[in-house]
């Protein structure tokens, strides 16, 4: 018999969250290498396009296809008691989940997507609904938290945890077969407008705060032919906007980005194409920058994260201000506009101090293009988030949480005073669309 599998991505327990294009990427990718093998029914809290949140008219998707989660307060944390801001659940309602869940009887196995360690709590409920409402179902936990805190992840009791890329021992335990050429299963919406892509795995660099060294390891390309398959399939499911989650997508552009955009421009795909998650402007050449443009790119997300050389040399050179500089006026004269371009700045990481970030902010402004701050989350396993023991305890992961390390380390006063400045710095920037995010505020 065909098993059932049932797909979940969890709410988010937090203090702040938004639509920022999030998808549950990883999850959807295992379930396309089965696609044909499984009889899948797919549960996103985080889809804005279910149909409740057709009645929630506050909640209207801005026009890049990002907005805000249906929300309720909830009660801070014993551990995050001290930080003056209110928690929140964001996502769909419980007894949506809990009525499919009950609905739709039994399914052999659930796998569950992990995103941010902080987030676990999401995880919790979803485990809690299934063990009581469907107790066959074998439960199956993959993704970053799982990979990151895997000694936290076994406190839940599922019946598989997958740690990190290797998803033989989950093919194994499913015993079915896998076809990797499969992209994603984007068709599992009933309603999409929204997808992401990923053409590489990886990155070149080591930067002492991120953990994408150590999970991913050296770069390396995904093979074209799926990305552009996927790419076709998520254009027939409805997709207008496109995020691409890669950790170095301008690396090696010849080999990746380039025949890429190329293809979707031979065969006619119109789609606006975006770079949450930091490009490196070190990579925007004239040519390429041109390119990106031509092909769709709407929004464009710089890693910065500080004008100050030495704190620059001392987290792994990924980027200095004069590469900064040069990718603006590269975007801008190849007919981007200033307002869409976005840097990042890094608050609250503990070798950061208020005056370099100030002046980071300045700089940044000094360009023409917004500034965001990316609040600073620690991570266990790495240089930095080994670091914070100093000040956290890094083995209960709700203390990675990036709204409260910065106030704890900073205070709630200076961290206020100077996400307060960039909103200022941003106001008063001529042009601007005043889209923000509030995806680390
Ligand atoms: C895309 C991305 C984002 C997107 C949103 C992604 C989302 N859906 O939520 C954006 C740009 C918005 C974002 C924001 C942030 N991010 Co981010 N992000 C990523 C990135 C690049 C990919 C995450 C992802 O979706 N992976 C899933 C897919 C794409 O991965 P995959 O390789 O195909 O998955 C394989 C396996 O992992 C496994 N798998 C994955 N999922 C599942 C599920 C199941 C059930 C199974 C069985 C297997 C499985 O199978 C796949 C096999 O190919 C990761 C880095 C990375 N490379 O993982 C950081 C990462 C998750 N982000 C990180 C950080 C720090 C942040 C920010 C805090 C940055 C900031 N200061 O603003 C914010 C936080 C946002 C918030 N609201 O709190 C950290 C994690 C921090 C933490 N404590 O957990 C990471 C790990 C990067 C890092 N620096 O190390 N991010
Ligand atoms: S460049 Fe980005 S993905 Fe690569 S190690 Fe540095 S922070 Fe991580």
């Amino acid at each position: 018999m065909t098993p059932r599998i049932l797909l979940v991505n969890p709410p988010v327990h937090d203090f702040a969250a938004y639509d920022f294009w999030l998808k549950p990427y990883g999850l959807l990718s295992v379930a396309g290498h089965l696609r044909g093998k499984a009889d899948f029914k797919l549960f996103d809290y985080l889809d804005r396009l279910h149909p409740f949140m057709a009645r929630q008219k506050a909640l209207a998707s801005d026009r890049w296809g990002r907005g805000r989660f249906y929300e309720q307060r909830i009660d801070n944390p014993p551990c995050l008691e001290q930080i003056p801001r209110y928690f929140r659940r964001f996502g769909l309602p419980r007894n949506l989940f809990q009525d499919f869940i009950a609905r739709e009887k039994r399914f052999d196995f659930a796998l569950v997507q992990t995103t941010m360690t902080y987030w676990y709590p999401g995880v919790e409920e979803v485990i809690q609904d299934i063990r009581k409402i469907s107790p066959p179902t074998k439960i199956v936990l993959g993704g970053n938290y799982v990979t990151l805190c895997s000694g936290h992840a076994k406190n839940f009791r599922a019946d598989l945890l997958v740690r990190g890329t290797n998803l033989e021992p989950l093919w194994k335990y499913l015993g079915i077969e896998s076809d990797l050429n499969q992209p994603a299963l984007w068709e599992a919406y009933e309603k999409l407008r929204v997808g992401a892509l990923k053409l590489s795995d990886g990155c070149p660099f080591e930067c002492t705060y991120c953990s994408v060294p150590q999970v991913y390891g050296r770069f390396k390309a995904r093979p074209l032919e799926r990305s552009l398959a996927e790419l076709v399939l998520l254009a027939k499911c409805g997709a207008k906007n496109i995020a691409f989650y890669d950790d170095a997508l301008l690396f090696k552009p010849e080999e990746v980005l380039v025949p890429f955009l190329n293809e979707l421009m031979r065969r006619g795909i119109k789609v606006n194409l975006h770079s949450p998650n930091a490009l490196n402007a070190r990579f925007v050449t004239k040519d390429l920058a041109r390119l990106m443009v031509q092909a769709g790119f709407k929004t464009f997300y710089l890693g910065f994260e500080s004008c100050s050389v030495e704190w620059q040399q001392r987290t792994g050179s990924k980027v200095f201000s004069d590469e900064l500089e040069r990718a603006v006026k590269h975007l801008v004269s190849a007919g981007a506009q200033a307002s869409n371009i976005t840097a990042y700045q890094m608050l609250g990481h503990p070798y950061g101090d208020a005056a370099e970030l100030e002046a980071s902010m300045r700089f940044v402004h000094s360009l023409g293009i917004r500034g965001m701050l990316a609040d600073f989350s620690p991570i266990p396993g790495t240089p930095d988030g080994e670091y914070c023991r100093k000040w956290v305890d890094m083995d209960e992961p709700l203390l990675h949480n990036k709204t409260a390390f910065p106030i704890i380390l900073l205070g709630f006063d200076e961290s206020n005073r100077l996400k307060d400045l960039q909103r200022r710095l941003n106001r008063s920037l001529t042009g601007n669309s005043s889209i923000d995010c509030g995806q680390s505020s």
